[in-house]
């Protein structure tokens, strides 16, 4: 697997360098949850792959970007699903973004994700890579030097709520407030990676895209987004967890593209939401 995580920092740099100095601009298409590309979402997924596909362990590749997976090596162990640039809109205003990678054998279900690793690129490079721990590393004259072990306490000082609030279910919302009412802090710049991992590197806190009234079933992808980071926060000692309190890495996928509520935070906060959406089952909208 090792070889994978070095296909991984070879194409950080590459990405890295292409939102540099790369076109800012959209192209033609559309991917299939109906956004928009811009030409660098394109160009870091034809990077990726490029990268993953000399390695031969991997069997099959499935991107955020592309409506099927691709097939590599019949003989392969590895599956792996990646967003290749996520939250790429926040470019234009120079936000930070990421790429997110999950790395499965057998199926892309979630009991058979093994590892999954993120990619920040923000004022600096980062790479997160989780095994059985969460291991931080910062891109120093071209390589990726380890900096620390991340761990999440018990309790967060960090609320970031994703998803359109006049969409927000009743008990979602008086959730959230219930956080602020206890001096949480906002953070939400509408980008997956720079988000979840503000949350991390501050030792805690909740971050959730919850269902709305607009999009049920949430907007975040299981296979490319939601089980990579779920793999990452209970590695790193905190929870990840759907709308009914399931455990995120026990859910299955249907199809590729396949989203789910997700919430991810550290016990007390977690915990917190199980109280309010175990109520809310008589104040959603039937
Ligand atoms: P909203 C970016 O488009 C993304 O997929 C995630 O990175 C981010 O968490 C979410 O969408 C933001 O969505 O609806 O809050 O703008």
């Amino acid at each position: 697997m090792q070889e994978i995580f070095e296909a991984i920092k070879k194409s950080a740099k590459k990405i890295h360098q292409a939102i540099i100095h790369e076109d800012f601009g959209y192209c033609e298409g559309e991917n299939c949850s109906g956004e928009q590309q811009l030409k660098l979402d394109v160009l870091s997924d034809n990077i990726i792959e490029e990268e993953l596909s000399k390695i031969n362990s991997v069997k099959i590749l499935a991107s955020e970007e592309k409506s099927d997976p691709i097939t590599i090596n019949e003989n392969g162990k590895y599956l792996i699903g990646y967003d290749p640039l996520d939250g790429s809109s926040l470019i234009d205003v120079d936000l930070s973004v990421g790429s997110i990678f999950g790395i499965y054998e057998n199926s892309f279900n979630g009991k058979d994700l093994v590892a999954s690793a993120y990619i920040v690129y923000g004022p600096r490079v980062e790479l997160v890579i989780a095994t059985i721990k969460v291991e931080r590393y910062i891109l120093k004259n071209d390589d990726f030097v380890f900096m620390e072990e991340l761990k999440l306490n018990e309790k967060g000082k960090l609320n970031a709520p994703g998803g359109t609030q006049k969409e927000w279910y009743p008990h979602h919302k008086e959730l959230v407030e219930s956080f602020f009412k206890e001096g949480y802090r906002l953070r939400y710049s509408g980008g997956m990676v720079p988000d979840l991992h503000q949350i991390l590197v501050k030792g805690g806190g909740i971050f959730s895209y919850p269902g709305t009234n607009d999009k049920p079933m949430g907007k975040l992808r299981r296979v490319f987004e939601v089980f990579p980071f779920a793999n990452v926060y209970e590695k790193a000692g905190g929870f990840a967890i759907n709308d009914k309190g399931e455990r995120l890495l026990d859910l299955n996928i249907e199809n590729i593209h396949q989203t789910t509520p997700c919430f991810f935070g550290s016990h007390y906060e977690i915990k917190r939401v199980k109280e309010y959406y175990s109520k809310g089952k008589q104040w959603k909208k039937q």
